[in-house]
């Protein structure tokens, strides 16, 4: 039996946002140390620098990824950056000629008179630019003009991923959060190379995306949140513009459907759904495990198949993420056979469970989410399957800071930035072969998160340090440097308006 929180009165605070788009306080150019995640190599040539200027031009061979840097160098600097049609002699060129490494490899070279970007795959592109982005004055990332100057240092990176999953989770369940918040988010999230987000569309109190056949669940599913606030819900059309905003990134929307428990959403929009044929009330509590699909109803059946089906159909993302978690009202049996029943009606799409789900029989391509405290789960070592590597006592991003935090949760620790940073994805659990681990995924549970603000209050700098541990070899694997490097990312954050944690581990520049 797990010890699980109960938050009996709700202290829902809202932090003061940072004032945003001011210049950054400390102009100094960036540098090669200051890249999150850590590049696998990077070599400066010292005393070349490339200077940003009116005549710079970009030149890509992804139009997205070109317009998405010119966009931002017009927006801080104020000058034209026109979008050239052949490589620039003196300007910078992104260019799918080949890098050292593999799918998402990408090679960075800065001489005084031309930036290039290349890479294998449009992914590769992508990266370099935010590492790009980084080696620019924070001011680079404001959202009005700037004074500049604009400063590159010189020299060679040469990077890949660690993990090719590395991702973020929202849960829009408990607080819905607007298409524009997510945006936001995911132009956070990308700048370190995060390269999923997993969306908890579903949960007791409030179902968020528009089904056809089963239209209740986002009319009257969608209407509640947490301690009353308002609730929501995503057209098809919102759904999709989130999909295409991810896919510009490089970033894939993993949607979760949570079955069969956190599911009192659901059941209160369809008395059939219930075993009593009685819907219960709407809930904007936060206890967990009281809610179940009913499993001995074929209705059950037909409602996750139509579910997933829409579901699927709007996703071009490879994965489904079906839940699992926390199935506290449903017998073991009975949840052996509804999850094993679930995972055949995914629509071709390979399956993600919380890691409850090796109790059921995952398919062989099923994908565990360990969420876990501890570092020993022998049912999920020798599950056999791959598994996605949330230990909750590091990648909670509910969880809080220290005792004083305003928001957040304490059950699964205080995870301050050195916790989130020292541990490894590959040895955390115990007995599991490390190639079976994917990637890393730091979630954010909304109980008390209920604007951007918010978001970024517990993000920021949490994610950037999972965001490395997804990204960069162990080797690099240092907390002094990476004090350094984040460090570095304050001044960015203050410019772009992110309003973070100014942890006391970390040396933030005056005035950040
Ligand atoms: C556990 S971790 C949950 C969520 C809560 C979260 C709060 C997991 C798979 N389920 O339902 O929101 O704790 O920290």
């Amino acid at each position: 039996m797990r010890i699980r929180f109960a938050i009996v009165s709700l202290a829902l605070v809202t932090c003061g946002i940072s004032a945003p788009a001011q210049a950054a306080p400390a102009q100094a150019a960036s540098s090669f140390a200051s890249v999150v995640p850590v590049p696998v190599s990077a070599a400066p040539t010292s005393g070349v620098t490339y200077q940003i200027t009116a005549s710079t031009s970009v030149y890509s061979d992804v139009p997205t990824t070109g317009n998405l840097l010119a966009q931002q160098l017009r927006r801080a600097t104020g000058y034209p950056v026109p979008i050239a049609s052949t490589p620039p002699a003196d300007g910078i060129s992104l260019r799918l000629t080949g890098a050292p490494g593999g799918e998402e490899a990408y090679q960075l070279d800065v001489t005084a008179s031309a930036i290039t970007v290349s890479a294998n795959q449009p992914a590769g592109l992508f990266y370099g630019v935010q590492t790009l982005r980084q080696l620019l004055p924070p001011a680079a990332d404001s959202p009005t003009v700037q004074p500049g100057p604009w400063p590159v240092p010189g020299g060679r990176i040469v990077d890949q991923p660690r993990y090719a999953y590395r991702g973020a989770m929202l849960d829009v369940a408990r607080h819905f959060f607007p298409v524009a918040a997510v945006e936001r988010y995911l132009d956070q999230i990308s700048l370190y190379k995060i390269n999923v987000l997993h969306l908890h569309l579903s949960d007791d109190q409030g179902w968020r995306i528009v089904i056809d056949s089963w239209p209740r669940l986002a009319t009257y599913g969608g209407s509640t949140a947490v301690g009353g606030d308002p609730g929501g819900s995503y057209t098809k059309a919102q759904y999709q513009e989130i999909v295409a905003y991810a896919a510009a990134r490089n970033v894939t929307i993993i949607p979760e459907i949570d079955m069969p428990g956190h599911t009192n959403a659901a059941l209160a929009s369809y008395a059939d759904l219930n075993c009593d044929g009685v819907a219960p009330p709407l809930y904007t509590g936060t206890d967990v495990g009281f809610s179940s699909l009913c499993v001995s109803k074929e209705l059950t059946y037909t409602f996750v198949d139509q579910v997933l089906g829409e579901l699927a159909a709007m996703t071009p993302g490879p994965y489904l993420h079906l839940g699992g978690d926390e199935a506290s009202s449903t017998s073991a049996t009975d949840y052996r056979t509804f999850m094993n029943r679930a995972q055949d009606l995914a629509h071709g799409k390979t399956v993600i469970g919380w890691h409850d789900i090796v109790n059921a029989t995952p398919l062989p391509a099923t994908i565990a989410q360990y969420w876990g405290t501890s570092t020993r789960n022998t049912a999920v070592a020798n599950a056999g399957r791959k598994v996605i590597m949330s230990p909750a006592s590091r990648t909670y991003l509910d969880m809080k800071y220290n005792r004083k935090t305003p928001l957040g949760q304490t059950w699964a620790g205080i995870i301050e930035v050195r916790d989130a940073y020292n541990w490894n994805p590959a040895t955390f659990l115990s007995g599991l072969p490390a190639s079976q681990v994917m990637g890393v995924e730091a979630p954010l549970w909304t109980e008390t998160i209920r604007t951007s603000a918010d978001i970024e209050y517990m993000a920021f700098p949490r994610l950037p340090a999972i965001a490395e541990l997804g990204w960069s070899p162990q080797s690099t694997h240092d907390w002094t440097a990476f004090t350094s490097r984040l460090a570095a990312q304050g001044p960015r954050w203050h410019v772009m308006g992110v309003n973070y944690y100014h942890s006391t581990q970390i040396s933030w520049p005056a005035g950040s």
